[in-house]
């Protein structure tokens, strides 16, 4: 094969890979889809150029369109999260993780967050970007029957173990955190309160599940691209909490980045304008179709988690399917892909971690679908397409048709400036 045949590959499955997904129904909780407004942002001539360091203050010429555009996505991002402070430089959550545990803690100190097999993230483990600078990580007490972080247990553990910093957020994340009640006990230690919203930003963004910032949280990490529907990438957002601040912002640049990527950078300043504007009904939206979503799974016959809560309180829905067959979630996951529904298979707390490959669970969010504009009646379609496959054994390949069907209703980006409110049409 010549070169040019390979690029005319790599740009065939782009476009295959386009033309699947959007007929999809994509429920993968850590993903979103940008609108035409944001695309036009990221596709452009920020994509290849240089900015390292403050805006008005750069290592380099040529910014002073960059510099604006970053000022004012920095001055949104304050306006929608009542921050004093906002970095739009950092490339994913992780980076912003990474530049959070370097900024605020020292090697050797102690931090407790949330085990991955209770839906922490990898980068707060001993193996992650945690571990990586040689912090020790305590875990969260985690009560099962209430899915959450467990208060009393916590509490004691924040005073025996004294930390530098404690984290709350995670990526199996259907119930807020209690950060108001332990935000206090760790300040009565010393330690940083740092909150990982990478999964639930654009809920906070809208005004649902949280504020962390109101309920005693020092420090916001996300990344910028689930529930906050931007294009791939991180932020940090967080009060002026005094001399610390400059050790931040040193850790960020040139502790773990030296050029951002500008024209994510400038994708997500568009983000927080769809935001301001539209964040409060994409969120109430969001949270509605997961209860409905939750609500019609169990009366297809599914064991959903957290009954006796209402289900959920984010975009997260999630299934135990360990009754339906011995692979659970690593058989499920992949006879849904072949029906045109794509999620991810999960490890449920009380999973031993053996089972990484055939969890108890799936993982279900419905952020992306409510952008495209469906309600709490789409919902109960999707519930109806899981049955068919899952409980009813139908050939995939058949529900994959009606799937298709389904999903072409739906191939706008609302909840943005270029379609606007789905309801206006
Ligand atoms: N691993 C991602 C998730 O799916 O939650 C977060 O980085």
């Amino acid at each position: 094969m010549s070169y040019k045949e390979h690029k005319d590959k790599i740009l065939g499955f782009i476009e295959e890979h386009e033309k699947w997904r959007s007929s999809t129904i994509n429920l993968i909780a850590s993903e979103n889809i940008t609108s035409p407004s944001v695309n036009r942002a990221v596709v452009s001539g920020f994509m290849h150029k240089y900015a390292e360091g403050w805006p008005k203050q750069r290592y380099y010429q040529g910014c002073k369109y960059i510099d604006e555009v970053e000022l004012i996505g920095i001055e949104l991002f304050c306006t929608l999260f009542k921050s004093d402070f906002a970095d739009l430089r950092p490339i994913s959550g992780t980076n912003a993780n990474q530049a959070a545990f370097f900024g605020l803690t020292q090697p050797g100190d102690t931090i407790i967050a949330l085990h991955t097999s209770h839906g922490g993230h990898i980068s707060y483990m001993p193996f992650g970007s945690a571990g990586m600078h040689a912090l020790k990580t305590e875990f969260w007490p985690f009560d099962f029957d209430e899915f959450n972080i467990d208060v009393d247990k916590a509490a004691q553990l924040i005073r025996e173990k004294k930390p530098k910093l404690v984290l709350f957020g995670g990526s199996l994340f259907p119930f807020p955190h209690p950060v108001k009640e332990l935000s206090e006990v760790a300040k009565e230690v010393g330690a940083y309160v740092m909150y990982d919203a990478a999964h639930v930003l654009g809920l906070i963004a809208g005004g649902q599940f949280q504020d962390p910032l109101r309920e005693g949280a020092d420090i916001i990490t996300s990344s910028t691209h689930k529930t906050f529907p931007g294009p791939q990438g991180g932020v940090i957002l967080y009060k002026n909490f005094g001399e610390d601040v400059a050790k931040l912002q040193w850790a960020i640049f040139p502790g773990v980045l030296s050029n951002h990527h500008l024209h994510h950078m400038a994708g997500k300043a568009v983000t927080a304008a769809e935001m301001l504007e539209y964040g409060k009904e994409y969120a109430a939206q969001i949270v509605k179709n997961a209860k409905a979503l939750a609500e019609a799974m169990a009366e297809e016959g599914f064991k959903v988690i957290g009954e006796d809560k209402g289900y959920t309180k984010s975009h997260q829905v999630i299934v135990d399917v360990s009754d339906l067959h011995e692979a659970a979630g690593g058989w499920a996951a992949p006879l849904l892909e072949q029906a045109g529904i794509i999620l991810n298979k999960n490890l449920l707390p009380w999973d031993p971690l053996e089972k990484v490959n055939t969890p108890s669970g799936l993982r279900i969010g419905v952020q992306e679908m409510t952008r495209v504009g469906m309600m709490e009646d789409d919902m109960k379609e999707i519930a109806h397409f899981f049955k068919r496959v899952l409980i009813d054994r139908e050939d995939p390949k058949k529900v994959e048709k009606d799937v298709f069907e389904f999903r072409r209703q739906f191939q706008k980006v609302y909840y943005s400036f270029d379609y606007g409110l789905p309801m206006k049409e």
